[in-house]
Order: C-alpha cells, then structure tokens, then sequence
C-alpha cells in the first residue's frame, strides 16, 4: 500500500485506479444514473483514452463497470474522447462523442445502446459509418471537438454544438440533424468570444428564471434563460454566461456582454475543468459534474497509482435573488452520508484570533457555517468603513489568509494539524471600493502542504452578498479535496491539498478572523461524512 494511501477519497468519485479526466455523457435510465468519463485503463498519466462507466441510485454510491468503448476503430484510433448523451423523446439513448482518428483528426462519431432495455447500458454500439461529422472548412483538425447533448428546435429538428477557435477567438458551431447520422452545419455561430482561445466541452442549457426546478435541454420560451459554458484550454477554466438562446436564428446573446463567456464567471474558482450538465428526469433537476485533478507532481501520482476526482455532483439553478449568477449545490443525495454533528452557536472571534473547534478527526466532514461582522448588515459596513482596499483580491500568490485588512479575512482552517503547520484557509474577505463593497471568496492553499512539489496556489471569486444576508459557507472536506461553497452556491471553490501531517485523526478544524477592526461571530454546525461505497459491480453473481 502506497505511502499516499490517505490521498484517497470517501465520498467523491474516483476509478480504483488509474487516470481519469472529463465527465462524460451522463444520464439517467431506468432506475440508475449512469456516469462515463476519460479513463486511461493502463496508467496514472493521460492517454489511451476510453470511457470509463460506473452507475448509481442515489449520484453517491457507485459501481464500477466494464469499459463502455475502446479506441478499437480508425475513427477513434487514438482516443475515444469527450462527448454526451441526448435521450430522445421515445427513450432511445444517442451518444456523440469525439474521436482522434488513426490520422490525429478530431472527428464526431455516434454510438448507442445495444440493448437499451438493459438498464445497465453494458455494451454500445458504435455506428458503422462512423464518422458522423468532420472538421469543416476554415476549422484545423485538432481544434474541433466535445459535442454537446443535443435539443430540439421549433421545427422539431435537433441541433449539437462543437467547441473550435479561430485566429484565438473561441468559437461554438451548431449543427443540425433529424436521424443523428447526417449533420448540417449552420451559418455563422451560436457564439464566439475573442482572445478566449479553443472551447472544449461547450455546454448549453436552460435554466427556469421563475422556478426552482431545472429544466430539459429542449426548454425555452418565457421565463427562460441559457447558460453557455466554454472550458477555456489556455487557461484550463470553466466559464459561464447567462443569456439569451434565439432557436431561431441559433444564436446566443450575453446578458452583459462585460461578462461574457471566459472573460466573466466560473464555475468554480478552484481546481475544475471540463464539466457537463444534464437533466435528471427522475426528479426534474439539472446536475453538473466536473473534473477535479490533481496539483502534486505526475510521480506522486504514478507513485499512487491513481489520478483525478470527480467533483460531488452539484445541482444547478439560476439565481432569483441576483438574477446575475447560477447557483451550485450539491445534490441532495450528499445529506444522506450526514453522521453524528457538533453544533456550536455565536463563537466570538476578535480580530487575530484562531479558534480550535475540537470535532475529533476533521478529515471527512460537511460544514455549514455563518459570519457575522459586529453583527452589522453590509450596508451598514459600507456607511462606516473608512479604508478602500480596491485592490484586494484572493488569486495566485495574493490575498492569502494571513494578508489582513479591516474587515478580513474570516472564516474556516480546514485540513489542519495541531500545531498549525499545515493548515487549509477557506473564508470571506470583504474590501470596500468606491462607496461599495465587495466580498471575496477564498480558499489558501500556501501553506497546505510540508510535501514539496504540491499546488500553492490561492484561488477566490467574487461572491455576492445581498443586505441582510449573513455571510455563509458550506465545506466538504474529503482528505484530499475541499469544495467549498459561498453564499449558498453563488461562489464555488474546490481545492486539492496534500498534507502530510492533517490526515486522518490527526487532521483539525479551527474557525480563524484575522481582520484588523471588527469582531466576527462564527455559528456552525459539522457533520462527520460516512464513506460512500465506490466499488465494482458484482456482474458474476447476476449475469
Ligand atoms: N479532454 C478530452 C477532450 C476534451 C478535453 C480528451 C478536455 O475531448 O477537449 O481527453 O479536458
């Protein structure tokens, strides 16, 4: 057993071993929910790529099944890469996926079910006359791929969106098709966005401006909006807009174009990339997942054997009180691993103090925390706070926990040891700017680890924090990640730390205020998290 055993996680998603990145084709069918996803069965480094496949009932306990398909045709020689599930209204499962061919062509293939009353989906099929769409003219052979889940347009044809660029401007094209075999490509684009470089994994989905429940892929019409997201591969981000769809004239308009995609919001402000949504018919939800890497070196994860988490599925929605911002959850479904909890009510921390909050081991835990400042309301800060600190901002090797300013950083030292050596900072830092305030969500992972050769960064985003809201934080803490989520899911951060010594019953809790000025009052409640069963499924004792 490796040395980095510990690494491992209880409750997020993981292969037994080897590498994993993107999620892929999600979906939901008969009784199970079913995630594929970039698996390298030979090795902890990147290559080979086949879809890996594991199912669930409840999105938290998984079960490993064979591969679903190979890199075992010209048209995906050399990787059976990114794609999704569209299910259509009579219940067939279309999968598109891409495929680099024998001649390094990023192209688009179809596959489906062989027997789509299996409600295992063991074995696919891939269509014989594959390759369904290739690189058109004007886009470079590798700068085409990851087909999106496809929706139904008023004149009940389909449409799927690839990612490209073109001359460094990030591109989405939109093709349509009535038999998923033959495709059109339309004039001009869904969208594009200079500087962005290639999208990979372009996503986009409605989301109900009315409503709580998430909507499906074909949805529009009032009281709807669209999210377009672009993984951005210069700078390996997720970013997302909210705007507008036309179905037709397949094109997409930002609300504010000043926060367009990839140059405006996350997904998370942390370690994640990749990430697709789809909708749960079984309870009329929109779910996200997304690939959570590592930061440590590629020979701590040859060393383990293992690398990449997915993130804990997290249930999307637009944001009714912003009306500026999704927000993220993790499904419900996550609750149910809630063991024994510690309560602890208005905790007084004056300015430079570090509180321990004595749970026992803190290495698997859901917290829930609130932040008052002197018990004010932000507008009242604003009225009374002299400083301007228009330049804070929690990012790369600034705005780390220990820098201080009058009113922050607060909030929670997660995966710490005893004597603070290493320690994992997620907390609140409120900057005054120009007669307003902004409130910046942050994870510090400068000092996470005593392991050489680990990520250090600092990540943080801006979150908004409404007048009368109390500012509040939900952390998971799972060994080796952090998901970290601020204002009840407007803000996400998920960190990977390594610590050598906060592992196990030797990892602490501590609540900290290193604001200059202002008292903070800390009211908390911390479940232990029970580990989730991640394992094969026991094909030999039903087949
Ligand atoms: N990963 C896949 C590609 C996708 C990239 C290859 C994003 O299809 O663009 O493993 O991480």
């Amino acid at each position: 057993e490796s040395m980095l055993e510990w690494q491992r996680t209880g409750f997020h998603f993981q292969p037994a071993k080897n590498w994993m990145n993107d999620p892929n084709g999600p979906l939901y069918h008969m009784g199970w929910y079913h995630l594929f996803y970039q698996y390298n069965p030979d090795s902890a480094v990147w290559g080979n790529i086949t879809w890996g496949h594991a199912v669930s009932r409840d999105l938290v306990h998984w079960l490993y099944l064979p591969i679903a398909m190979v890199p075992d045709s010209w048209f995906d020689w050399n990787g059976v890469w990114t794609g999704s599930a569209t299910i259509l209204p009579d219940g067939r499962i279309i999968m598109l996926y891409t495929g680099d061919t024998d001649n390094y062509v990023q192209v688009q293939n179809l596959a489906y079910p062989a027997n789509a009353s299996d409600p295992l989906l063991l074995d696919w099929v891939k269509y014989a006359r594959n390759p369904v769409i290739v690189p058109p003219a004007g886009v470079a052979p590798k700068d085409f791929r990851d087909p999106t889940t496809a929706w139904q347009g008023p004149n009940g044809t389909w449409r799927v969106l690839l990612g490209s660029k073109a001359n460094g401007t990030g591109i989405a094209l939109v093709y349509q098709t009535t038999d998923f075999t033959s495709f059109e490509l339309l004039d001009g684009l869904l969208h594009s966005v200079a500087g962005t470089g290639m999208w990979e994994c372009v996503d986009l989905y409605p989301v109900s401006t009315t409503g709580s429940r998430g909507l499906d892929t074909s949805a529009n019409g009032p009281g709807v909006k669209h999210v377009l997201k672009a993984s951005l591969d210069d700078d390996k981000h997720d970013y997302y807009a909210l705007g507008t769809y036309d179905p037709v004239a397949d094109k997409w308009t930002p609300d504010n174009p000043e926060l367009d995609v990839g140059i405006g919001l996350r997904y998370d402000y942390g370690k994640y990339y990749a990430s697709k949504t789809f909708y749960d018919q079984n309870k009329g939800r929109r779910i996200l997942w997304g690939w959570v890497g590592e930061t440590d070196s590629e020979s701590d994860d040859l060393e383990k054997g293992w690398s990449s988490v997915q993130s804990l599925p997290r249930e999307v929605i637009f944001d009714n009180e912003t009306g500026t911002n999704i927000i993220q959850w993790p499904v419900k479904e996550v609750d149910g691993l809630r063991l024994n909890s510690t309560e602890y009510v208005n905790v007084e921390l004056r300015p430079g103090s570090v509180v321990p909050i004595d749970i026992g081991s803190a290495s698997q835990l859901d917290i829930s925390a609130e932040f008052e400042i002197d018990g004010a309301t932000i507008g009242s800060l604003v009225e009374d706070m002299s400083t301007e600190e228009e330049d804070y901002i929690c990012n790369g090797t600034v705005g780390g926990s220990e820098t201080r300013g009058a009113l922050g950083p607060f909030g929670v030292i997660t995966l710490a040891d005893e004597s603070l050596s290493e320690l994992t900072p997620v907390y609140f830092y409120v900057a005054k700017s120009n007669g307003t305030v902004k409130t910046w969500f942050c994870t510090d992972q400068s000092r996470s680890s005593m392991a050489t050769s680990v990520g250090r960064l600092v990540y943080g985003g801006v979150v908004p924090v409404l007048d009368g809201e109390k500012f509040s934080i939900r952390i998971l803490v799972d060994h080796s990640i952090v998901e970290s989520f601020a204002q009840g899911g407007r803000t996400v951060i998920t960190a990977r730390v390594y610590p050598t010594k906060a592992i196990y019953g030797g990892a602490k809790l501590f609540l900290f205020n290193n604001a200059t000025d202002v008292n903070v009052t800390a009211s908390l409640k911390i479940w232990e998290m029970d580990s989730a069963f991640i394992k094969p499924f026991p094909l030999d004792q039903i087949y």
